[in-house]
């Protein structure tokens, strides 16, 4: 981290802050209201969107998980936008089709997701080779969970990237489950970072709850991705708090073990560091936290009185631009 100085280390903090708040308000927004986004909340990771996004350049792509929502916001989808999707308003990044879950936004240089879980990392390996074609050195960055991690695309796309040694970077949130089956159901090692040796990349297993741990095995990796060396699996030891989504009872992990690592919790930890360091002081926190609270506040006031989209957005921006008036 050698090459952050104090503003860059306040500005990481507001980051996970901005996300941390944004997550609590649609979580609890939810709960009275019920959005048509059913909230999957990415709470308890938020130093790995914050550790991946904060070194990248504005002409990088990045392809997010369901869970990835700091790095949508992070990336540079605005605030208001990123709010007005969860609440399919036409003023939501893909203009109410689809809530801000698996949203793109070529502007700010996010890929478009989907559904189908891990089905982004072969877009990610035509992202990058896209990258080879064109002679630039942007770089892709791709985004999945540990139980993704199992699947054929992941595979594929990781041999791919390799052979070719495209400007990939594979970031695997493995935060314990796939749902509610437990890691070590789904998969027969526990840190998934080894299987980077069969495709022959680097595979790097760093704590996840660390923002700044984060960010050092991804400037490494991009730095690599960047100068044509290929891809580098990184896998984030990490925890969500929440259920799978706001849809999950959540009685099926154990109660110890989310206290646990609630403890562990990476913007608390952060908060101390900074404190600690004589980085800032409780003062200058407390203000970042008043500024990322009115941020949130402005998004969710213009989401809610954002119209939906009327009726002919359906068949807009579906196969290009003015087929629908044909
Ligand atoms: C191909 C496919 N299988 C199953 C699902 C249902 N599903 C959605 S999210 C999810 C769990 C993903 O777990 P993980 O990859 O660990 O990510 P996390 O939710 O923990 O971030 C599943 C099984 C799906 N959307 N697509
Ligand atoms: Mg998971």
């Amino acid at each position: 981290m050698a090459d952050l100085q104090k503003k860059d280390l306040l500005e990481l903090y507001r980051w996970m802050l901005l996300s941390r708040i944004t997550e609590e308000r649609m979580t609890e927004y939810h709960k009275h209201s019920p959005l048509p986004e059913l909230p999957h909340s990415g709470i308890g990771q938020e130093a790995i969107s914050a550790g991946t996004v904060y070194g990248l350049r504005p002409d990088d792509l990045i392809l997010p998980s369901l869970r990835t929502r700091g790095a949508f916001i992070f990336k540079g989808i605005p605030q208001r936008m990123m709010m007005a999707g969860a609440f399919a308003k036409v003023t939501g990044a893909a203009r109410g089709k689809n809530t801000s879950h698996h949203m793109g936004y070529r502007p700010a240089g996010v890929i478009a997701g989907s559904g189908v879980v891990a089905a982004h990392l072969p877009v990610g390996v035509g992202v990058a080779l896209a990258a080879r074609l064109q002679k630039k050195d942007y770089i892709a960055v791709a985004y999945f969970g540990d139980g993704a991690s199992n699947r054929g695309d992941v595979h594929e796309s990781m041999n791919m990237a390799a052979v070719m040694k495209l400007g990939l970077v594979f970031i695997c949130e493995n935060n314990l489950y796939s749902i509610s089956t437990p890691a070590s159901k789904h998969s027969g090692i526990v840190d998934l970072a080894r299987r980077a040796d069969g495709y022959g990349m680097p595979g790097v297993v760093v704590d996840g709850n660390d923002v700044l741990a984060v960010y050092d095995a991804a400037m490494q990796a991009y730095a690599r991705a960047r100068a044509g060396e290929g891809p580098t699996f990184i896998e984030c030891k990490t925890y969500r708090w929440l259920g799978h989504s706001e849809r999950d009872p959540r009685d099926l992990r154990p109660k110890e073990e989310i206290e646990a690592w609630k403890r562990k919790c990476p913007v608390k930890r952060f908060r101390e560091y900074l404190l600690a360091g004589g980085h800032a002081d409780e003062a200058d926190l407390d203000a970042i936290r008043a500024g990322v609270t009115a941020d949130v506040d402005d998004a969710v006031k213009f989401a809610e009185e954002s119209p939906f989209p009327p009726g002919g957005e359906a068949v807009l921006h579906v196969y290009g631009e003015g087929r629908a008036d044909q």
